[in-house]
């Protein structure tokens, strides 16, 4: 059985730290994204809507992390407006009635059921459209650093990594879901953008192709482990201990890593990944001492 770390930092103090990065990314939204007013103001009224409808922010402040941790000079803040847009766009399409068909995102009603399907289509499309206009007009500058930071997006993004997960997902609701196909499927459509959040953080450092290949591992393993742990306290968790419905996965008879191998398997592999993660961490930097505690919090949650 793989071991656990208690965090370094006290829970309030950790909270602290995960409050000021999110206020600085939700500062750094309202700066980079158009105006409501902007014409057609409906399109900006939805994208706006579903950008400010709050969320963790995990992508974004994962970067914003890693970047402090290698003491970046470059503007972080852009690339993680583009992370989060990227992300957004996501969930917006993700909800509609072709996909899951959802009701409510992050405690409102979905962009569609706010404003209509074709609405939200393009509201999805114009924030993905988005993130990589606003990396190239950010980083124009620094052309190295821009055109790494639009493939490391990009990359993550496309049909072999998210919407190749998302697609796969979709046709394992239909057809036998093996052990690989399960891995797919979370490598794909959580732990591709995690693993991009901290590879850009590092690129937005400026860091050298072995650190971002370090920093990218990072998020590979805490987006394996945040999955993982997800399932496990949809399985397990109460309502108010999760802020959301629970039992999900198992009313709608969900693939999870839970449903296919058991909660005591689910919790190895959880800790295992968090492992992973603290030992890339220590490789990429002293001052990872965050990043690394918000793996462990959040192993935390399943102890
Ligand atoms: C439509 C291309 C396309 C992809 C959709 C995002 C997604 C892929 C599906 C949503 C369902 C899901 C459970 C995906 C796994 C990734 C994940 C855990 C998304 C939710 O991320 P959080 O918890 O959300 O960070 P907030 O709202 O906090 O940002």
């Amino acid at each position: 059985m793989v071991m656990s770390e208690k965090p370094t930092a006290t829970e309030s103090d950790f909270k602290t730290k995960f409050e000021t990065l999110q206020d600085r990314v939700e500062s750094a939204i309202d700066a980079h994204l158009p105006p409501v007013t902007t014409l057609p103001p409906l399109l900006h009224q939805a994208m706006r809507y579903s950008m400010e409808a709050g969320g963790k922010r995990l992508r974004p402040v994962l970067l914003l992390a890693v970047w402090e941790a290698l003491d970046g000079t470059l503007d972080p803040e852009p690339a993680a407006v583009a992370i989060e847009c990227l992300h957004t766009y996501s969930l917006i399409h993700d909800d509609l009635p072709s996909m899951d068909d959802g009701d409510l995102r992050r405690g409102r009603p979905t962009c569609h059921r706010k404003f209509d399907e074709a609405t939200a289509i393009l509201a999805g499309d114009a924030l993905l459209t988005h993130s990589f206009a606003l990396l190239g007009q950010a980083y124009g500058s620094t052309p190295q650093a821009g055109i790494d930071l639009v493939s490391e997006l990009g990359a993550a993004a496309g049909s072999t990594r998210l919407i190749g997960g998302q697609m796969e997902d979709i046709l394992a609701e239909s057809s036998p879901c093996s052990a690989e196909r399960l891995r797919f499927i979370h490598e794909n459509k959580t732990a591709a953008l995690m693993s991009a959040a901290t590879g850009m953080g590092a690129i937005a450092a400026e860091a050298s192709a072995n650190r971002v290949q370090t920093a990218r591992s990072v998020g590979r393993h805490l987006g394996l482990a945040f999955q993982i742990i997800d399932d496990i306290l949809d399985a397990t968790g109460t309502p108010e201990e999760l802020g959301k419905d629970a039992g999900t996965d198992a009313a709608s008879q969900k693939n999870t890593f839970v449903s296919l191998f058991g909660l005591d398997a689910a919790r190895d592999a959880a800790r295992d990944e968090t492992k992973r993660a603290l030992d890339c961490l220590r490789q990429l930097s002293k001052k990872s001492g965050f990043v690394a505690d918000l793996a462990r919090w959040m192993e935390y949650r399943i102890r």
